[in-house]
């Protein structure tokens, strides 16, 4: 009970994140939460936060704030490069024929713990309303690049396709193998996971450009996740499909991604 409001963000929880908290809180005694001090020392506070799934993910967000926003930059702050990685031009037979098709043909699907599963053109996508945005990518190598991305809010899909009560994560599911085109049958694709209050997030946005050019191959095209509270392997490249689940324990190796799957932390907060 205690974990479902600190964890929900749907827009129609609790009118904000310290309204929630400070309802969770109300049970087991009178704190302020003006200093995290005072409540890291009451015991039932801390019991609350290790109900928490993850303790560095709730703890985040307590210090952060659920609405919190990343920074944005100036159009003068924009590197006049930004760097690629990871894979750079996915090998697959699939994604191969897209690409040299423009995309045409291309579409991304959103199902799983929806009401009304959808496909999307990149003209559709292209068609609704825009974010624009200038932040800073943060890799966990250790480098960073400031970049312009354009591109359609996650929320505003997530109205369309309307999750069901009991979808709890949002995972971005990609073209690229990282092993290289599976000739073994396992799925090495790569993919990622956030949960709703990032979904639904302001800057959580699939972009389709880059630096005002149609997003380049090398950074993910013909669409790509902005996940701006988080470090880079969080912002996946090369959409295909989402999937709204309730857990990700039966996907892959269950961590809820694939970097994760290979030791990464599965909330990657900057
Ligand atoms: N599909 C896919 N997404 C990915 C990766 C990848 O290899 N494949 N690499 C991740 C990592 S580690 C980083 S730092 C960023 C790099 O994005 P960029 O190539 O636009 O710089 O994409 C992330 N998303
Ligand atoms: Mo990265």
């Amino acid at each position: 009970m205690i974990h479902r409001t600190i964890s929900s963000g749907r827009p129609k929880a609790a009118p904000s994140r310290r309204t929630a908290l400070r309802a969770a809180l109300a049970g087991v005694g009178t704190v302020s939460l003006a200093g995290c001090d005072r409540l890291s020392n009451n015991a039932a506070f801390v019991d609350v936060l290790k109900s928490a799934q993850h303790l560095s993910h709730g703890a985040h967000k307590l210090v952060a704030g659920r609405n919190a926003i990343a920074q944005e930059f100036s159009q003068s702050d924009v590197a006049a490069h930004f760097k690629a990685n990871g894979t750079l031009v996915p090998r697959d037979a699939d994604y191969k024929a897209l690409m040299e098709g423009g995309f045409a043909d291309w579409k991304l699907q959103i199902g799983g713990l929806v009401e009304q599963p959808a496909a999307y053109t990149l003209a559709e996508l292209r068609a609704m309303p825009s974010r624009t945005q200038i932040t800073r990518h943060d890799c966990v190598e250790g480098w960073s690049t400031i970049g312009k991305w354009k591109g359609v809010q996650l929320s505003h899909l997530l109205e369309q396709v309307k999750p069901l009560p009991n979808a709890k994560f949002v995972v971005f599911r990609c073209a690229d193998s990282m092993d290289g085109p599976s000739l073994d049958g396992r799925d090495s694709t790569y993919y990622e996971s956030i949960d709703m209050d990032d979904a639904y997030h302001a800057q959580t946005v699939l972009a389709y450009e880059l630096n005002d050019q149609l997003l380049p191959v090398n950074n993910g095209a013909p669409l790509r996740a902005r996940i701006e509270r988080q470090l880079g392997y969080k912002h996946a490249k090369y959409l295909m499909r989402i999937e709204l689940v309730e857990s990700f324990n039966m996907i892959r190796d269950g961590k809820g991604g694939y970097w994760e799957d290979n030791g990464y932390e599965w909330y990657a907060g900057i």
